[in-house]
C-alpha cells in the first residue's frame, strides 16, 4: 500500500513556521538562554583594566560572529530567492507518474533561487552572464529540483570540462580581475580552444544575458530528462519556464550603468514586486520526444549544446508557478538552500547526457563543503515536507534524534524497518535503459557539430538583436589584450556567420575572416525576443515633475497608467512635496541624485512652471539617456517644449500629444512596446 502524505501550497510554510524566531519585545539572552544584563561593555578588571576571560557573554558573542561566514557557491554565488506555488493545468499521467504532475487541483509549494553565474556573492546583478533559475518543488513524494538556467544550452558537453570552463570565466588568478565579467583573455581563450562553446556564446552575447528582471526571463532545464509513466513507458523531456510578462532585456550601456547605480537591481525588483502583490508568474512547458524518435533529429538529443527548436517539437504548457512570498531571512533560506539535479521523484529520470551525469556528482559534493557536513538536508529550507526515514546517522550538526536500537539493514530487531518500498508502494526505480559499450574516454561523433545551431540562433535574430550581438562581441573582445586570442575568436565565429565575424573583427582591429560562412538557413522564430509577449504591467515610469504642474491633467494621466498596472514614481529636485495648480501636491519618490534614467522603463516629462534652470539640465540628461536606451518618453505641458528643444519630438516611442485622452492611449502603447529600436541617432 502506498502511504499518502497530502501536501498543499501551505505545507512548506507550516513547516518553516516551527523554525522561525521573532526577537521583538524579548529579553536578550545567551545561546544558553541566560538573560544578559549588559551588552555593550566587556567584563574588565577595573574601568580601564584588562578584559577578563570569564566573560562568557563576550566570548560567545565574538566566537559566533567569527564563524558567521560560509564559503560562497563556487558558481552562482550571487542569488536571490522567493517562495511560491506550482499548479498544474492538466494531468501529465500519460507521460509521467510524478505525483505532483497528476492532479490539477493540487498546489505544490516551491522555492526558487535566481542567480548570476560568474560573479562573487557581492557582485553587481546586471552583468552580462547566464542566470540560474533553480526551483525546488516540495512534493508529497519528496523534493524535486529543477536546476536550470535562463539559456537552453551550455558551454561544454562533458562535465569533465566544467572546472576548466569555470576557471577560465572567473576573475584571472594572478590579479583577480575582472569581477563578474567574461570580457577578458582567459574566457575568450577558452572559447576559441573549446569550440563546443559556440552556441552558448551566441546566447551569452545576446540580449538574453542582460535580463530586465528575473520576472522577465525564461528558464530551461537544459538537459534532456526522462518522464516515466505508471506502465514504465519512458519519454524524453525538456523543461521550460515561460514568464507571463514575456522575455525582456536591458541594453548593454544601461546594464553597465545600473551595475553602479543599483547593484541590487534584480533582487530589489523581485522583492518589491512580491511585496506589492504583483506576483511573478511563469508557465511550465515541456517538450516531449518519444523514445522511438531518439535518432530522428539532425543533432543528438543528449547533447547539452543543442536545443530542440520549438517549431519542430512544440512546447506544451502544463502549469503555472507563482512566486508570492519573500524570504524572512536571506542566509537561512536563500544561502542555505541546496539544489541538486539529482533530487528527482518517481516518474522523472535521467539520460546519458554527460554534462548531466557529472552534475549528479557535483552538487552533493559542493554542499558538503559549503554547508559543513552531510546533514544539510535537515536545514529547514531543505527539508522535504513528507517524512523521511533511513539508516543514515550522526555527522556535524545532526538534529534528528533517531530513536531505537537499529541503524542497519537487514535487521530483525526492528522488523527490518525502515524497509525499502516496492515500486507499487512508491519506491523509486531507475529506468531500465539498456546500455552496452566499451569503457572509453571519448565523445560521441554525434556531438561534433558545434556551429549549425549557433548559426540557427543568429539567423533567428531580428536586426536590432543582431546588432546587439555584434556590439557585445566587439565590447568583450575589445577588452581582450592578446591579439592572437582575438583573431582566433574571429576565425571561430566565421563558422557561425561571416557577417557577424567580419563586423566585430573590424571593431577589434583583427583581420576579417578569410574563410568560413555557414550553409545553415534554418531559423527558429521562438528564439527572438521580438516575438515575445509585450505588456505594460509593472513597468516603471519615472515622472519628471516640479512645482507649478497642472494637477488635473497629470493626476488623470498617472491614474490611467496605474490602472493598467504601470508603476509611476515621481522624480524632482528634492524630496518632500511638490505643489501643482488648485492646491494639488505629490510626494516626491526620488531626487535627480537618487533616481536615474537607467532605473526606469520609461519617462514621463511634465516639468512645471516653477522649476529652476538646474532642474531643466537634470531633466535633459534623463531624457537623453532614456532616448539612447530606446525607452518610451512621453511629455506634456512644459515637458513638451523640452522634448522639442532636444530635437527628438518626432522619434518612435516619443509621445507628445496635446489631447490628454490621445496622449494616455499613445503613451500606454509606447510603454507596452518596451523599447523602440528604430530611433535615429541625435
Ligand atoms: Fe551548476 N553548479 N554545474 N549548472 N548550477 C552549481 O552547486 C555544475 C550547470 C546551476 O541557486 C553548484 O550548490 C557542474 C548547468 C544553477 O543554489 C555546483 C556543471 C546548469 C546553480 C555546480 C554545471 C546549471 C548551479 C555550485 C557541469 C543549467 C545554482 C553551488 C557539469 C541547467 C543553484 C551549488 C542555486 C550551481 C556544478 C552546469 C545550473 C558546483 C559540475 C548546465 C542554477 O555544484
Amino acid at each position: 500500500m502506498k502511504e499518502e502524505h497530502k501536501v498543499n501550497e501551505n505545507s512548506k510554510m507550516a513547516q518553516l513556521e516551527q523554525f522561525r524566531a521573532d526577537d521583538k519585545r524579548k529579553k536578550l539572552t545567551t545561546n544558553q538562554g541566560v538573560k544578559i544584563a549588559e551588552d555593550e561593555f566587556s567584563l574588565k578588571a577595573g574601568e580601564r583594566g584588562p578584559t577578563l576571560m570569564e566573560d562568557f557573554h563576550f566570548r560567545e558573542k565574538m566566537t559566533h560572529f567569527d564563524h558567521e561566514r560560509i564559503p560562497e557557491r563556487i558558481v552562482h554565488a550571487r542569488g536571490f530567492a522567493a517562495h511560491g506555488e506550482f499548479k498544474l493545468y492538466e494531468s501529465m499521467k500519460k507521460y509521467t507518474k510524478a505525483k505532483f504532475l497528476q492532479d490539477p487541483s493540487v498546489k505544490t509549494p516551491v522555492f526558487v533561487r535566481f542567480s548570476t553565474v560568474a560573479g562573487s556573492k557581492g557582485s553587481a546583478e546586471t552583468v552580462r552572464d547566464a542566470r540560474g533559475f533553480a526551483t525546488k518543488f516540495y512534493t508529497e513524494e519528496g523534493n524535486y529540483d529543477l536546476v536550470g538556467n535562463n539559456m537552453p544550452v551550455f558551454f561544454i558537453q562533458d562535465a569533465m570540462k566544467f572546472p576548466d570552463f569555470v576557471h577560465a570565466v572567473k576573475p584571472e588568478p594572478h590579479n583577480e580581475m575582472p569581477q563578474a565579467a567574461s570580457a577578458h583573455d582567459t574566457f575568450w581563450d577558452f572559447v576559441a580552444n573549446n569550440q563546443e562553446s559556440a552556441h552558448m556564446v551566441m546566447w551569452a552575447m545576446s540580449d538574453r544575458a542582460i535580463p530586465r528582471s528575473f520576472r522577465m526571463m525564461e528558464g530551461f532545464g537544459v538537459h534532456t530528462f526522462r518522464f516515466v509513466n505508471e506502465e514504465g513507458k519512458a519519454y524524453f523531456v525538456k523543461f521550460h519556464w515561460k514568464p507571463v510578462l514575456g522575455v525582456h532585456s536591458l541594453v548593454w550601456d544601461e546594464a553597465q550603468k545600473i551595475s553602479g547605480k543599483n547593484p541590487d537591481f534584480h533582487r530589489q525588483d523581485l522583492w518589491e514586486s512580491i511585496e506589492s502583490g504583483d506576483y511573478p508568474e511563469y508557465e511550465l512547458g515541456v517538450q516531449i520526444i518519444d523514445e522511438e524518435d531518439e535518432f530522428k533529429f539532425d543533432f543528438d538529443i543528449l547533447d547539452p549544446t543543442k536545443l530542440w527548436p520549438e517549431e519542430d517539437v512544440p512546447v506544451k504548457i502544463i502549469g503555472k508557478m507563482t512566486l508570492n512570498r519573500n524570504v524572512d531571512n536571506v542566509f537561512a533560506e536563500t544561502e542555505q538552500v541546496a539544489f541538486h539535479p539529482g533530487h528527482v521523484v518517481p516518474g522523472i529520470d535521467f539520460t546519458n547526457d554527460p554534462l548531466l551525469q557529472g552534475r549528479l556528482f557535483s552538487y552533493t559534493d559542493t554542499q558538503l563543503i559549503r554547508l559543513g557536513g552531510p546533514n544539510f538536508h535537515e536545514l529547514p529550507i531543505n527539508r522535504p515536507v513528507c517524512p523521511f526515514h533511513n539508516n543514515q546517522r550522526d555527522g556535524y550538526g545532526r538534529q534528528t534524534i533517531n530513536i531505537g536500537q537499529t541503524s542497519y539493514q537487514n535487521n530483525s530487531l526492528a522488523q527490518n524497518s525502515p524497509s525499502p518500498a516496492s515500486v507499487e508502494e512508491g519506491g523509486y526505480e531507475h529506468y531500465q535503459e539498456k546500455v552496452e559499450g566499451r569503457k572509453v574516454r571519448r565523445r560521441s561523433k554525434s556531438f561534433k557539430d558545434h556551429f549549425s545551431q549557433a548559426t540557427m540562433f543568429w539567423n533567428s535574430m531580428s536586426k536590432p538583436e543582431k546588432q546587439h550581438i555584434i556590439d557585445a562581441f566587439s565590447f568583450e573582445l575589445g577588452k581582450v589584450n592578446n591579439q592572437s586570442v582575438r583573431q582566433q575568436v574571429v576565425d571561430m565565429f566565421a563558422n557561425v556567420s561571416l557577417e557577424l565575424a567580419t563586423a566585430f573583427a573590424e571593431a577589434i582591429g583583427a583581420n576579417p575572416p578569410k574563410e568560413g560562412g555557414s550553409k545553415i538557413m534554418k531559423s527558429s522564430p521562438a528564439l527572438s525576443q521580438d516575438h515575445t509577449v509585450k505588456r505594460p504591467e509593472t513597468l516603471k515610469v519615472g515622472v519628471i515633475i516640479g512645482n507649478g504642474f497642472n494637477t488635473a491633467d497629470v493626476t488623470d494621466i498617472l491614474k490611467s497608467l496605474q490602472a493598467k498596472g504601470v508603476y509611476t514614481e515621481i522624480i524632482s529636485e528634492q524630496l518632500g512635496k511638490i505643489k501643482g495648480s488648485d492646491d494639488g501636491e505629490f510626494d516626491v519618490n526620488h531626487t535627480f541624485l537618487t533616481g536615474e534614467s537607467v532605473l526606469f522603463d520609461a519617462l514621463y516629462v511634465v516639468g512645471g512652471s516653477g522649476v529652476s534652470k538646474k532642474f531643466r539640465q537634470y531633466a535633459s540628461c534623463f531624457i537623453h539617456e532614456a532616448y539612447h536606451h530606446f525607452k518610451p518618453i512621453g511629455a506634456t505641458h512644459e515637458g513638451e517644449k523640452w522634448l522639442k528643444a532636444e530635437g527628438i519630438k518626432n522619434s518612435p516611442g516619443v509621445v507628445i500629444e496635446k489631447d490628454i485622452k490621445g496622449f494616455k492611449e499613445s503613451f500606454l502603447d509606447a510603454i507596452s512596446a518596451h523599447r523602440h529600436w528604430d530611433r535615429q541617432e541625435i
